[in-house]
């Protein structure tokens, strides 16, 4: 684990930690707030860390965290946070896992009952002594029940290529009932995470109980959680899906989905509400707070400091119908769902205009069955085309990636002349003749220049010895970027996510360096990689690096992963100019010409 990761991991133990401990909210905060601000961070604090200064001048960063930084860099521990690990269980800090328990109620069971684990709370759960803990009915003990079943076989959070058509199928459905008005999915799937937790979804009725009913009988649910008035929630098992290429095992124990009736005057209010993140809805919150105003999932009100919630005494919204309204209404613009993370989001003047897949003119990374795709050279030509692309680049492995069918030098001469061949009879789309390049372990590539030279368009890609020190990867990509016939980089790090991590070079040198020499970096749309990540793009946007959106497509249904690729770019506050796929025919052509001399 980097200097960074080992300290991301400590900062959310001691959150977690502090929170079970019943300390003050403030130092929990502070604490979830630095791991997820070091998270974020693209440089190495490892350099910075005798700095107090440097360090406090990272939003996010106070004094205390600062000197825990200091102290972790010196001895290689922080004191409070060994402390913490004495006084709190490991089992009861992996009880906060189970869905549905947070830390008032895990604390409950630890300091009332004894229960250190999980193994614990099912003995609780079975003597029925739990029962005898406030706030703790029969209901809640049936549904912690099942949510320990569901920890238990699964456990794992589900990749957005899979979540995705399971909520979108939803939501078709839900359209279909009578009675509904409105359907949305919120949560993370809105904000296109890469991962997902559970399916939030929402709509507005005139027949809640007919909404209700559907939702529980829809195909596939293979438990019904709750089927209350405001939220109903099921347990969904996921059809066959044909990932063998890639191996996912998520979602194995099936995925949760909760829907939530609202009314119509608080649709975007809910919206809002349920699209989260929790910690873009505290900053909200906060602000509101300082006007005078409440804002919660039925409407921003005005505060008048009595603790029965203002819908329910029949006060009047000042805003909720429309997420606008409620943004306007605390003197914000609408922020697109994606970049609500409180990463600064709240601070900007105007909307921003975030890429979008209508956007995307031109494929620049794609295989035929030159090497492992399953598409013809006419087959990949054709779908592009009918994506209504300008541009498709055929971008087949290099010799090194032997196990994938990479090319030699002289297939690869065959591989131009037929594509020199199509191009005679094909009209309407610009092919371009490309390779994807191995980066082999010290930064040099698989071709050499006088071979680069001659294509139309080089990504270089690191396939191989993946698991290298952080100073070697960033070595060697810097010297892929420094190669003067490379346009883009492809899966900059090569993790795959949930499942290997990857290289972990100084993004931030390696953005630095793309700059310099004006080549893009990949967001590989294939929503097992997504790599660039969204932190990373955020990164080379502020920086004002290019990045190319690809779907390194091997099969046609692989152009359908675009939009993961895009909203992961979305969450990198990504505009269409820096992404060269946007770019009209010209402009991107002149681009992949300017550095063939
Ligand atoms: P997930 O499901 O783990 O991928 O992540 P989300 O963001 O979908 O989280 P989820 O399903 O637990 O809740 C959906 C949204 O509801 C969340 O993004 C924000 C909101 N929400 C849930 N719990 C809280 C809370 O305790 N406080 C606040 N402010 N918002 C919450
Ligand atoms: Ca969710
Ligand atoms: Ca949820
Ligand atoms: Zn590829």
């Amino acid at each position: 684990m980097s200097f960074n990761d080992e300290l991301v991991s400590r900062f959310e133990q001691m959150a977690q930690m502090l929170e079970l401990t019943g300390a003050n909210p403030f130092r929990v905060n502070a604490h979830a707030r630095a791991a997820r601000v070091i998270d974020d961070l693209t440089t190495d604090l490892e350099s910075i860390a005798g700095d107090a200064k440097a360090l406090i001048a990272i939003p996010g960063i106070g004094k205390g965290i600062a000197e825990k930084i200091g102290e972790y860099a010196r001895t290689g521990a922080i004191g409070e946070h060994l402390d913490l690990l004495a006084q709190v269980p490991p089992g009861v800090v992996r009880m906060l896992e189970v869905p549905g328990l947070g830390p008032k109620k895990v604390g409950q069971l630890w300091k009332d009952l004894g229960v250190e684990d999980i193994e614990g709370l099912k003995r609780v759960i079975e003597d029925g002594s739990i029962l005898g803990l406030a706030r703790m009915g029969a209901k809640t003990v049936e549904n912690i029940r099942a949510s320990i079943a569901f920890l238990e076989t699964s456990g794992t959070r589900l990749h957005i290529g899979i979540a995705m058509p399971i909520a979108e199928a939803i939501v078709d459905r839900m359209e279909g009932i009578k009675g509904v008005t409105r359907v949305a999915y919120a949560g993370s799937l809105r904000r296109g995470r890469e991962t997902i937790g559970d399916i939030d979804i929402l709509v507005t009725t005139s027949d809640p109980d007919g909404a209700r009913e559907a939702f529980v009988a829809m195909e596939g649910v293979t438990e019904v959680l709750a089927k209350g008035a405001s939220k109903s929630s099921v347990r969904l098992s996921l059809g066959e899906r044909e990932h063998s290429r890639w191996g996912s095992d998520g979602g194995a124990g099936g995925v949760q989905v909760d829907l939530r009736v609202v009314p119509e005057a608080s649709w975007g209010a809910a919206l809002m509400y349920f699209s989260g993140s929790k910690e873009h809805n505290v900053r909200l919150r906060e602000r509101a707070q300082k006007q005078g105003l409440t804002l919660n999932e039925y409407g921003l009100y005005p505060d008048d400091g009595q603790s029965e919630p203002p819908q329910k005494r029949g006060i009047k919204a000042k805003a909720g119908k429309t997420e606008e309204s409620v943004y306007t209404a605390l003197g914000l613009v609408w922020v697109p769902p994606e970049i609500r993370e409180d990463r600064g989001e709240l601070a900007l003047a105007e909307t921003p205009r975030l890429v979008e897949v209508g956007d995307i003119r031109a494929e620049l990374h794609a295989h035929t069955t030159a090497s492992d795709g399953s598409m013809s050279l006419e087959e990949l030509v054709g779908e592009a085309k009918r994506r209504k692309f300008h541009t498709i680049a055929v971008t087949d492995h290099s010799k090194n990636s032997a196990q994938a069918g990479g090319l030699d030098e002289a297939r690869l001469r065959e591989q131009r002349a037929q594509i020199e061949a199509l191009r005679e009879t094909t009209t309407g789309i610009e092919i371009l003749c490309g390779s994807e390049v191995d980066i082999l372990g010290d930064g040099s590539l698989d071709f050499d220049d006088e071979v680069l030279a001659g294509l139309d368009v080089v990504v270089a890609s690191a396939h191989v010895a993946l698991g290298q020190e952080a100073s070697k990867a960033t070595a060697r990509l810097i010297r892929a970027i420094e190669n003067p016939f490379v346009h883009i980089i492809g899966h900059p790090t090569g993790r795959l996510v949930g499942r290997r991590k990857g290289l972990e070079p100084a993004m931030d040198e390696i953005i630095a360096c793309a700059l310099e020499h004006d080549v893009a970096l990949e967001i590989n749309a294939h929503w097992m990689r997504l790599d660039l990540r969204d932190t990373h793009v955020r990164a080379a946007v502020e920086a004002g690096a290019t990045i190319a959106i690809d779907c390194d497509d091997h099969q046609t249904a692989d152009f359908d992963n675009l939009r993961y690729g895009v909203l992961t770019g979305r969450r990198g506050w990504l505009t269409p100019e820096l992404c060269i796929n946007t770019w009209p025919k010209a402009k991107l052509h002149k681009w992949l010409r300017s550095r063939r001399g």
